[in-house]
């Protein structure tokens, strides 16, 4: 039995996910981070950022925090989702959205949607940097089914619930042909419709 520490987030939503899609059997504990808890003592001792999601693996007596480590985690438990012959490339799409793509979509999130008007040059900066990330998916995207090549890997569960924020982006999802068509057939995933409700049953993924 897995525990997921999470909020209804798009870190949140890889894991849960994830979870569904290798069919495990785990039970959401919710970290209620609009309210301070990410910040109790209990909570820091399994999160030394004080941040969801962070798993623990009751069977391996294993607790891990940061959710690409989690991915890697899962999938190498299940392997599932991380073909062993294409890690350096999975390893570079995943690397991508834990260090660039939630990022700056997480600072687009707060000055365009969360906070606007409060900071023209925030605004500007990370709107600015969000099309970039649009342009850059789309681009990846027109020369492979999915980011890490043909099949459906860590990598995309990663991405997904950030591009299914679309309509806070105010980018235009649809603009751009090759993201689309790669969202909506991640949309379709049974376990990706299961996984992104799993703090609201009746949360479906935004269409595009
Ligand atoms: N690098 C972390 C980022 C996780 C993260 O930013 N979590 C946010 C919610 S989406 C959080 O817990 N925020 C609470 C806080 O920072 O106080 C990961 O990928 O797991």
């Amino acid at each position: 039995m897995i525990e997921l520490f999470s909020e209804n987030t798009p870190n949140g939503k890889k894991i849960s996910i994830m979870l569904e899609e290798i069919g495990y059997d785990y039970k959401v504990t919710k970290v209620d981070i609009n309210n301070g808890e990410q910040f109790l003592e209990d909570f820091k001792k399994i999160s030394p950022f004080s941040k969801i999601p962070v798993i623990i693996d009751h069977k391996k007596n294993k607790t891990i925090f940061e959710s690409g480590a989690i991915l890697i985690y899962l999938a190498e438990e299940s392997e599932k989702f991380y073909n062993k012959e294409n890690r350096l490339r999975i390893n570079q799409w995943l690397m991508a959205q834990v260090g660039y793509i939630g990022p700056m979509l997480g600072q687009h999130h707060q000055f365009h949607h969360y906070n606007s008007g409060k900071s023209k040059f925030g605004e500007d900066r990370y709107f600015k940097i969000s099309k970039r990330i649009y342009q850059e998916l789309d681009e990846r995207l027109a020369e492979a089914k999915f980011l890490s090549g043909e099949d459906y890997t860590i990598a995309d569960i990663a991405t997904f619930p950030w591009i299914a924020r679309h309509e806070w982006h105010d980018i235009g999802l649809a603009k751009f042909k090759n993201l689309t068509r790669w969202y909506n057939e991640i949309s379709k995933r049974d376990a990706v419709i299961k996984g992104f409700s799993f703090m609201n049953k009746s949360e479906l993924p935004p269409k595009a």
